[in-house]
């Protein structure tokens, strides 16, 4: 009974991925050293009243000149795969493939080189909400020429690194890039325009997807036998009254407008969900509104979603209980076109922040879903994580056994479920910059002492448990000789 929290490593593959993730704003700082350009995120923070006591990434941990620092935290931990973002301003500082900026190139061949340099595998995602100032300026991703801005910007980042970096992530959710940037104005650039631009962003960011996913195939993919996906977040959900059929469809309603939204065109029908074309249109005639169609159609005359990714590449968090709104009498907005509503159950944990209900059955059932749902690709889980705020604890035992339960979840949809899971990455290597919550939420596996000019690395016991079932997964499927 007292090990019945710990998976046997030995049910995972002996190839499984144990990786930690980061994203270039979170932890890079350097905001304007060499060249780099301001991002979305950058203005963002810098304009009063965005962010937890408007606090900036503009040193965060320093990563831009800490690298030896992280690699020594990723070196501890054993990790198989190490999960980064490439700051496009920092590449490209005009946007465009006009300029390149040796300076950053020279940063991210270093990282990529001493990964691969100490067997670490590294997966790197090209736009992790952090879109250049000067892109945003020019319509950002509601401006259809977005597409091919992204795919230049892919394809040159295919030709510079992809002789050693083998695993790609377009873009990061999409989900939260549409939503919190042009929807709830949450996150940069700020924009609130519901239940209009959301849709539009959606479609603009699966049209670059599917851009830089074609070029890979077409141009690089012969030669360096990559992989490319986009990373799509979701949370797992369930009606708030099984018996109740209104709140069973709002329940597969709201995993359409979450997962589905971009799982449906890339791995399903090539289309958006149904539900999504019938709730939004519903709406319309509800509102009266008829400026255009709010979810846009893939065009026949460009690269389309369908078929576009080698891999799922997963986030996951939470879970939700789902009840039926479609019809109450509802603003035109992305919620009021999904008529659910989520809500924490009462009986779950909350970690740190207040969205962060503790549901680790919940991976394990989204995973068995898109196995099910999406043809049962191979899966990477490229983020899952638990936050703390308030004290520091290094001693995070709640945190500990937030990754045990996890890993136990994970370990029965590789087994009884089927699962093709390829890999899992902590979120995150280390506390970060946790966007509009600022240096207030900390997710890492390694404390980090923003007071301290320093930006000290400690790792927390949640690393050091986490370094332990790596090296136990090693030493158990390490060949016999
Ligand atoms: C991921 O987003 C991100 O990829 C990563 O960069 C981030 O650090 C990590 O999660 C932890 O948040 O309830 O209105 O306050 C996950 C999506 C975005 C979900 C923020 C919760 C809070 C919105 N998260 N969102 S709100």
């Amino acid at each position: 009974m007292a090990f019945s929290k710990n998976a046997r490593v030995e049910d995972f593959p002996s190839d499984f991925a144990w990786g930690a993730a980061t994203a270039a704003y979170q932890i890079e700082g350097g905001w304007d050293t060499d060249a780099r350009s301001p991002s979305i995120w950058d203005t963002f923070c810098h304009s009063k009243g965005s962010v937890y006591k408007d606090q900036t990434g503009d040193v965060a941990c320093n990563s831009y000149q800490l690298w030896d620092e992280d690699l020594k935290c990723i070196q501890k931990l054993g990790l198989t795969h190490y999960r980064l973002s490439f700051s496009w301003s920092r590449l490209l500082p005009d946007g465009t493939t006009r300029f390149v900026n040796p300076k950053g190139v020279a940063y991210y061949n270093k990282v990529i080189d001493d990964l691969i340099a100490n067997t670490i595998v590294p997966m790197v995602t090209l736009n992790h909400f952090d879109l250049p100032q000067v892109l945003e300026d020019c319509g950002g991703w509601k401006s259809p020429e977005i597409a091919e801005l992204f795919d230049s910007y892919a394809q040159f980042c295919f030709k510079t690194f992809g002789d050693r970096v083998k695993l790609w992530i377009t873009v990061n959710e999409p989900y939260i890039c549409a939503k919190l940037g042009y929807e709830t104005g949450l996150f940069a650039p700020g924009i609130k325009e519901p239940g209009t631009s959301v849709y539009l962003v959606g479609h603009n960011i699966l049209r670059a997807h599917a851009r830089a996913w074609h070029s890979y195939n077409a141009h690089f993919r012969s030669l360096q036998g990559g992989k490319v996906s986009i990373a799509l977040n979701s949370d797992w959900a369930e009606p708030l009254d099984p018996c109740c059929a209104e709140d069973v469809a709002a329940t597969q309603r709201y995993i359409d407008f979450n997962l589905g939204w971009f799982a449906c065109p890339i791995f399903g029908t090539g289309d958006y969900p149904k539900s999504m074309r019938s709730r939004i249109e519903i709406q319309n005639l509800e509102l009266g509104f008829t400026e255009g169609p709010r979810l846009p159609k893939f065009s026949d005359d460009e690269p389309k979603p369908f078929g576009t990714a080698d891999f799922f590449a997963l986030n996951y968090y939470t879970s939700r209980k789902v009840k039926d709104t479609s019809s109450r009498p509802s603003e035109l907005s992305f919620t009021g076109d999904q008529g659910a509503e989520a809500i924490i159950d009462p009986s779950w944990p909350v970690s740190g922040v207040s969205w962060l209900a503790v549901v680790p059955e919940g991976l394990r059932k989204l995973l068995k879903y898109i196995k099910d749902t999406c043809n049962n690709p191979a899966i990477y889980v490229t983020e899952n994580g638990f936050s703390q705020m308030g004290p520091v604890e290094l001693e995070d035992v709640d945190r500990c056994r937030f990754y045990q339960d996890t890993r136990q979840e994970v370990s029965k949809a590789i087994k009884d479920d089927g699962v093709n899971l390829k890999g899992y990455f902590s979120w995150s290597l280390m506390d970060n910059f946790e966007w509009a919550d600022g240096f207030s939420v900390r997710f890492g596996l390694f404390h980090v002492d923003f007071s301290s000019a320093e930006l000290k690395r400690t790792m927390y016991r949640s690393g050091r448990e986490y370094a332990a079932v790596i090296k136990r997964h090693r030493d158990c499927t390490k060949p016999a000789n």
